[in-house]
């Protein structure tokens, strides 16, 4: 068949449009353009380990400082550096900083995964921005054996053009030190529906940051008060510390693919404030489970809906990873905070000192005889059309 040139100037234009359309387009969900810092820079990777003098090409990736790719088993004062993921990894050295450009949409809100090691013993921290957007991110506490751990950071895009930034803020006297950063992913979030039935947004915590498929040790939510924007929608992590967030490929979770796991006790806590009607009761329910992960028991939470607070131990059954628990309460305000805690401080029992806890998942709040309402009305209804008709 021939096309005639109208229909092929059609489909010409329409194929210039589908291009235009894809470069214009936001970033797609997952790893940064060479996100894993594997794709090797115009001269290859370079094979000694010292510092290169001239600023470090990474392609995809613009630097400022000393900014260094490393090479897992790469040693360093009789140290092995880490590298998170494959065989490279970016070192930033005192104030040194790494940036890409991507396109997103004004207005979305976007979290952006990393995984981070610290080299020295020193107190290391990563400022993680997309200015005006910024938050430091604290390496001090290990909360693996494996010496690195995935973070998210949630933004509010205020334009169509960002930078994600990484920077050390750290002055320290051995330049050679300095965070390690790998595996930079980016997702958009969208808030879920509040569902009817059911108070809390995001209960089953299904809505969070980007995971890779292959890494096995969940992302951690650091401190974050602002529920505007976090990566785990419809929550605040108001603890110095933070929670993990994981998933079912590497964990046992209640219910869908993820949840949460609480850690470092009362350090560790995630909340929500929960619409609610005054002088009203309510019950909180959720699972209460282990991940699967090793964790010495006992495992326990402390529950808090308004003003009441229950501890709640986790008491294994051979058949499931997870409990039912509940809690009662009667709202006080239109807005009633729903918060947990672990209550022990935990760590697994075959490496003694990665940190784990209790799993949450399935969070509700629902009105307690709110059935129970329902079904009267619909009898009292039902009785009254009984009677009209009688009496008809
Ligand atoms: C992090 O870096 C950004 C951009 O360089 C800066 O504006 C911000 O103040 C820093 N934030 C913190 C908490 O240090
Ligand atoms: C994880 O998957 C990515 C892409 O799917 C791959 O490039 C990477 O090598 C994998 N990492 C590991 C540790 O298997
Ligand atoms: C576990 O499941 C088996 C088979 O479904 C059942 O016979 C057993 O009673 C269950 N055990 C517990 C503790 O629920
Ligand atoms: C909450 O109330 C329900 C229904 O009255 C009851 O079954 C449940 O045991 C109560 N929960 C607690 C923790 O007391
Ligand atoms: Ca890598
Ligand atoms: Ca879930």
């Amino acid at each position: 068949m021939v096309l005639s040139s109208s229909t092929k100037c059609k489909w010409v234009s329409i194929f210039v449009l589908l291009l235009a359309s894809s470069a214009s387009a936001a970033v797609e969900d997952g790893s940064l353009v060479n996100g894993d810092f594997e794709t090797a820079p115009a001269g290859g990777f370079s094979s000694d380990a010292g510092i290169s003098d001239g600023p470090a090409s990474i392609p995809s990736w613009k630097t400022k400082g000393t900014v260094e790719l490393v090479k897992s088993g790469q040693k360093q004062g009789g140290m092995i550096l880490i590298v998170p993921e494959g065989a490279h990894a970016v070192r930033l050295g005192n104030d040194a900083e790494i940036s890409q450009e991507v396109k997103v949409e004004k207005g979305s809100l976007y979290s952006v995964t990393f995984s981070a090691a610290r080299t020295c013993a020193q107190l290391e921290s990563l400022n993680v921005s997309v200015p005006p957007a910024s938050q430091t991110i604290d390496l001090q506490t290990l909360y693996s054996v494996h010496g690195w751990d995935s973070y998210a950071w949630a933004f509010r895009a205020e334009e169509e053009d960002v930078h994600v930034v990484f920077k050390n803020p750290g002055m320290e006297d051995d330049p050679t030190c300095g965070p390690i950063i790998d595996d930079v992913a980016i997702k958009k979030l969208f808030v879920p529906d509040k569902p009817k039935d059911n108070a809390v947004l995001n209960g089953d915590f299904e809505e969070g940051p980007w995971m890779f498929r292959n890494e096995s040790l969940g992302v951690l939510l650091p401190t974050n008060l602002d529920e505007e924007t976090s990566s785990l929608p419809g929550w605040t992590v108001e603890s110095n510390r933070a929670v993990r967030y994981i998933d079912s490929y590497h964990f046992s979770v209640p219910g869908g693919k993820r949840a949460v796991e609480l850690l470092s006790g009362k350090e560790g806590i995630i909340s929500q404030m929960v619409e609610t009607k005054p002088k009203t009761p309510y019950r909180l329910t959720f699972s209460l489970g282990h991940a699967g992960d090793s964790c010495k028991q006992p495992l326990a939470v402390m529950a808090f809906a308004g003003d009441q607070a229950l501890n709640i131990h986790y008491t294994p059954d051979s058949n499931s990873t997870f409990q039912a628990a509940n809690v009662n309460f009667t709202a006080k305000a239109e807005r009633t905070r729903v918060a947990f805690y672990s209550v022990y401080y935990n760590t697994r029992t075959d490496d003694m000192s990665s940190l784990c806890g209790p799993v949450v998942d399935d969070v509700r709040v629902e009105q307690s005889g709110s059935v129970r309402v329902r079904g009267l009305g619909l009898v009292l209804f039902l009785g009254y059309q009984l009677l009209v008709l009688v009496l008809l």
